[in-house]
């Protein structure tokens, strides 16, 4: 891996793909389908992407039940535990609603409702992975959404991945629709004869997906859209150079893109770093996957001081920051800009990606700077309540048709004098 003293320029940039006019086209096109003929059309372009002619859309309690045998207790043990500690960790991000009383009387407040529905895309192949599954679909759930929808593509036999079914039913999803792509966007969005309309979709998926979640935005909400995955490792020359390059390669191995980077202002960490993540590498079954993002992606950044490598963290606003310093909590303070923040040498991301609690879903690319991990609130909105009193109108009467004629807007002028004649003329 490349060593670089920091000047001053460091960077995760990556160009992130955003589509091109012919991919736009067709999941505008494939939108539209959807749009005029619902289940026919997802059908239809379920055999032509993926092979499988449907007859149901919907997955049967029976496949549901079959997925069990296909997955090891083992498993089974491990995502139940783990959608305890996410659930426990998402409950502590409820807000309630309040309400105040003024000594007028007047009363506001703000009320937190659940969105009524929700659509969860899991992508297919080898990244509809479970723990997003449950990432997406816990904090909905705790936030109080009664509907959540879930969508992949399905294979050429018409089947979705048992541990996918599995996980699903373990959190009590009941819908499973067998769609993927821009079309299952389209579904989620407009509603077909079996595939409920949602208000927001969340959930990753390739560059169709992406596009086809831009493209109904404002229709329905929707989720950030995740780029590659980044991990940023700080540490000190008392951290352990086989743990680190074990971690860096933990996330080059999601994908070519991805992005692992160590920043520190050790230079004999730095090369042993290095030689350590050439070894590992070599053993991973994902080597190829590792050694491409590892090569234009990867790292290691040398800086002088530990507090020109806090600065440089802050620059990269990483998804993921590991501190690995003899007292990781002493620069916690100093940092400003990671989607999560791993401390010390027993908590290397995989125990996040997995298992602590925390959501996984991250803000990626810098965006860190000004977004936060998915949670409890993406899943609820607010209305405001406000309760005047006679007395508190009375009052306040003449500065709201002062603002009100500032704007020229005579009509809400009036909706207040037409309260107080009756008082002028007491
Ligand atoms: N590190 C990924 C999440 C993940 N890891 C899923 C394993 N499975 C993005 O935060
Ligand atoms: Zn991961």
């Amino acid at each position: 891996m490349r060593i670089i003293k920091v000047t001053e320029e460091v960077s995760l940039a990556r160009d992130v793909d955003t589509g091109n006019e012919t991919q736009q086209a067709s999941v505008d096109n494939i939108l539209a389908q959807v749009r005029e003929e619902g289940d026919q059309a997802l059908k239809k372009l379920t055999e032509q992407f993926d092979g499988a002619a449907l007859e149901n859309l919907l997955v049967t309690k029976e496949e549901m039940d079959d997925a069990y045998n296909e997955v090891d207790d083992e498993v089974l043990e491990a995502l139940r535990q783990a959608a305890l500690n996410i659930r426990e960790f998402h409950e502590r991000q409820t807000r309630q609603s309040w309400m105040v009383t003024k000594e007028d009387g007047t009363m506001l407040g703000q009320k937190i409702i659940p969105l009524d529905s929700v659509g969860v895309y899991v992508p297919g192949g080898k990244a509809s992975y479970p723990s997003t599954i449950m990432m997406n679909v816990i904090p909905a759930q705790v936030a109080g959404v009664e509907n959540i929808v879930m969508t992949s593509p399905p294979d050429k036999n018409g089947n979705l991945n048992p541990a996918v079914l599995v996980t699903a039913a373990e959190l009590g999803v009941k819908t499973i629709v067998k769609a993927g792509g821009a079309q299952a966007v389209a579904a989620l969005a407009y509603g077909t004869e079996t595939v409920p309309k949602v208000d927001k979709i969340v959930g990753p998926g390739n560059i169709f997906v992406a596009l086809a979640k831009r493209a109904v935005f404002g229709q329905v909400d929707i989720d950030m859209i995740a780029g590659p995955s980044e991990v940023v490792v700080l540490a000190d020359e008392r951290a352990r150079p086989e743990y680190i390059a074990a971690d860096l390669l933990s996330q080059a191995e999601h994908d070519e893109m991805a992005s692992a980077v160590l920043v520190t202002p050790s230079e004999t960490l730095a090369q042993m770093t290095a030689s350590e993540i050439e070894r590992q590498v070599k053993e991973l079954p994902r080597k190829d996957i590792a050694e491409a993002s590892i090569k234009d992606y990867g790292a290691i950044y040398l800086t002088e001081t530990m507090e020109e490598a806090i600065a440089a963290v802050n620059k990269l606003a990483p998804e993921h920051l590991e501190i690995l310093t003899l007292n990781p909590h002493d620069q916690l303070g100093k940092i400003k800009h990671a989607g999560a923040i791993f401390l010390g040498q027993y908590s290397p991301e995989p125990v996040g990606d997995y298992f602590a609690g925390p959501n996984h879903v991250l803000p990626t690319n810098g965006t860190a700077r000004f977004s936060s991990p998915l949670n409890v609130d993406d899943f609820t909105k607010k209305s405001s309540i406000i309760s005047y009193s006679k007395e508190a109108f009375h009052r306040d009467a003449a500065h709201i048709t002062a603002l009100a004629r500032l704007e020229g807007l005579e009509a809400h002028a009036r909706s207040i004098d037409i309260r107080t004649e009756g008082k002028k003329s007491e």
